[in-house]
Formats: C-alpha cells, structure tokens, sequence
C-alpha cells in the first residue's frame, strides 16, 4: 500500500515542491487548505486532478478541523509547512503569527494524539534558521543556542520546543527541520530574494523605475528550496527522530544577491554610499536603480545566519550545494525574465485590442 503524506501549507513554494517529491516517490498525497475566496492554489494548479493527489480542507487555527482531516486521512507522515512565514509580517501581527507557528504546532500533536496515531505517524515540523535571531555563534549548528529576534522568531521557537517535549513525553516520532532560508522562482514576492529577481527582470525590461530595499549588508545562507524538501523526507526517513539544520553552508549578503541578480538581468550594478544613503547604480548609464528605504526594517532584525549542514550530510547523506548560490540566482532571473516578457507580450496584445475596438476594426 501506498504511504500517505498530509502536508499542511501545500500551497506555498515548500508545499509544492514536497508534493511533487512525494508524488514521485509513490506516496499518495493529502495537501491541506484553508477555506478562501482568494484564489491561492497557483503553485499547485499542476497537480489538482493527479489520482495520486487530493485537498482537504483544514486550518491550524481549527483543532477541530485537524482532527477531522487526520481522523480521515490517517497519514504515515504529515509535513507541518503551514505558518504566517514572513519574519517583517509578525511584527505587524504578532498574536496571530503565535496562533498559528506557535499553538498551531500544538494542535497538530494533539490532533493526532487524539486521532490515536500517536505511535505510528511520524511528524515534520517546518523550523527555522530565525530562532539562532541575535547569533550567539557563527556558523549555527544543532547545538548553537538560540536567541530569537522577532515575534515570528518566538513562536516558531515554541513550536521547536513543544516538538520535542511530546517526542519525549509520548515518544512521538517528531522532528524539526532547522532549514536556513531556501528560494526559488515559486518564492513569495516580498520574500528579498523573489523582490529582487523581480525587480531586476522588470527594470530589465523597461517595466520599472527602481528598487527600494532595506538592510543591504544582512547576511544569509541561501539554498534552493527544491533541493531542501528533499531533507523534510529524509528526517522522517531516519531509525531515530532527531532534528537537523539544513542549510547551504555558504553566505551572502543581499547586497550581494542584488549585483548577480541584476548582473544576470544583463546590468552590472555598483553600491555607492553608506547606510541609508547607499545606492545601487548602472554602471553603464550612471542611473540609480537601487535606494534603501526605512519602511523596509525591522525593529529587530537577524543579520548573520549562515548554517553548518555537517550532521545533514553525514546521517543523511545530503549534499547542501546540488545548486550553488549562483545557479540559485541564476534559475530566479530566468525564470522572472521569462515571466516579465509574457506580461508585456500580454500588455502589448491588449493595448493593440483596445485600439481595435476603437476604431471599429474588430467588434
Ligand atoms: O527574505 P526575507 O524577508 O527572509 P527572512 O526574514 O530571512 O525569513 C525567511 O527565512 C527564514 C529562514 O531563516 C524563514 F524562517 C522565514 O519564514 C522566511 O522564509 O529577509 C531576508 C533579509 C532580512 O535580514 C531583511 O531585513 O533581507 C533583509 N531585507 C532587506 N531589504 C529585506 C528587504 N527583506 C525583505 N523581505 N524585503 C526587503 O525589501
């Protein structure tokens, strides 16, 4: 009989990529989704009507509803992706951000304790790089405490813990995945990453004047999303529940992300000036493309994660550079280039239709 997957959060850049591993896998998979009258489902439109793949509908803000998916789905795993995921967000929203990453975890656990599961479904709890927040040490491996810097930071923190307190107390099979950021072209717009490689294409393309950023000398460890759903399996796949950090082991800056992505866009870019006054230029027509705006700060923000993937790739046998950072950036400019040119291909249709039917040379 064919396992079976639950993956809370299936419509987000890790959801569909782990959908799409399991799938191939043989696995039959379940993707939780919350009610909505907002189309969502867009990074797994390609999947909807696979035998092998099916929605239900649940919200980790529901015990009620978890129980009912659970109950009825019984998984041999379920994949925690579900949360409120952007750190400059919590701030804004900090009670709900602990709803769902914090309690949200709870609910899980107890959902499938309830379901009577609790001693064969194993549990994968999407943790994060945020909880290392103000570093203690660089690099950040399984043993560096952690000091969380955000509201996100904190409740995700509880949701670790509580993770860990019912692999104890009830010796659930239950780990977390300490993944450091991980990217792709599927990557939420305001994610700095994904409003980069945006921002370069369409500046690129003559669709956009410039691009306001933040703090540019914050450093991360950036790996490709499609290569860390690989390791969400992998740690359920172990003889002991244990937690990992999952990271590329190399560090950047986002200065540093934006002069490739734009190099890549086809514009080498040079930062000139400090702090809020640096400014990212074309070094070919002289133009500022590039300014730092306050409105992109955090009242607290982590400025130095950079992982050591050692124990991922001895236990799992996983190797953190499958894509390298440049060919990271590389697959989001293409990808974003791709898509900026159908939208002015899109635009340049309409704008010749509506002159059409102005003149009278269609009805
Ligand atoms: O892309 P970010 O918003 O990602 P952040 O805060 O590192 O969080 C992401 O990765 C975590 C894993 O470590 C996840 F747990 C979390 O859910 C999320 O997926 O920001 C990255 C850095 C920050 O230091 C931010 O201050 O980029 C800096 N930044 C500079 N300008 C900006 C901007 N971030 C955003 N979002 N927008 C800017 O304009």
């Amino acid at each position: 009989m064919a396992k079976k997957a639950l993956i809370t959060g299936v419509t987000g850049q890790d959801g569909s990529y782990l959908s799409e591993f399991l799938l191939d896998k043989g696995y039959e998979v379940y993707g939780m989704i919350r009610r909505s009258s907002v189309d969502y489902r867009e990074r797994i439109a390609h999947l909807e009507g696979r035998e092998n793949f099916h929605l239900r509908y649940g919200d980790l803000g529901d015990s009620m509803s978890l129980v009912a998916v659970i109950a009825q789905v019984r998984p041999d795993e379920i994949y925690n992706l579900a949360a409120q995921s952007h750190v400059q967000v919590s701030f804004d929203a900090p009670e709900f951000t602990a709803d769902i990453d914090a309690t949200g975890v709870l609910r899980v656990l107890e959902a499938v304790r309830n379901c009577g599961l609790a001693d064969t479904c194993r549990i994968y709890q999407a943790s994060t790089s945020e909880l290392y927040g103000k570093v203690e040490e660089v690099p950040q491996n399984e043993d560096t405490p952690f000091h969380p810097y955000s509201p996100y930071a904190v409740a995700k923190q509880y949701g670790y813990w509580i993770v860990r307190e019912y692999r104890e107390a009830y010796n659930m099979f239950c780990c977390s995945g300490i993944l450091f950021n991980h990217e792709s072209e599927r990557r939420g717009e305001t994610f700095v990453t994904r409003k980069i490689t945006l921002a370069a294409s369409r500046i690129a393309q003559g669709k956009q004047d410039k691009l306001y950023l933040g703090n540019l000398s914050s450093l991360r460890d950036w790996g490709y999303a499609k290569d860390y759903v690989e390791c969400m399996w992998l740690i359920l796949q172990q003889d002991k529940p244990q937690d990992y950090v999952i990271a590329s082991g190399v560090q950047h800056s986002v200065r540093e992300f934006c002069e490739l992505a734009f190099h890549y866009a086809g514009i080498e870019l040079e930062f000139k000036g400090e702090g809020m006054d640096e400014k990212g230029i074309d070094k070919a027509t002289g133009k500022v493309l590039v300014e730092v705006s306050p409105d992109f700060y955090r009242p607290t923000d982590v400025v130095n994660l950079f992982g050591d993937p050692s124990k991922a790739k001895r236990e799992l046998g996983w190797n953190p550079q499958s894509t390298t950072f440049e060919e990271l950036v590389k697959i989001m400019v293409d990808h974003d280039m791709a898509k900026v040119a159908v939208e002015r291909a899109e635009e340049h249709i309409r704008l010749n239709l509506e002159e059409y039917l102005e003149k009278g040379v269609v009805k």
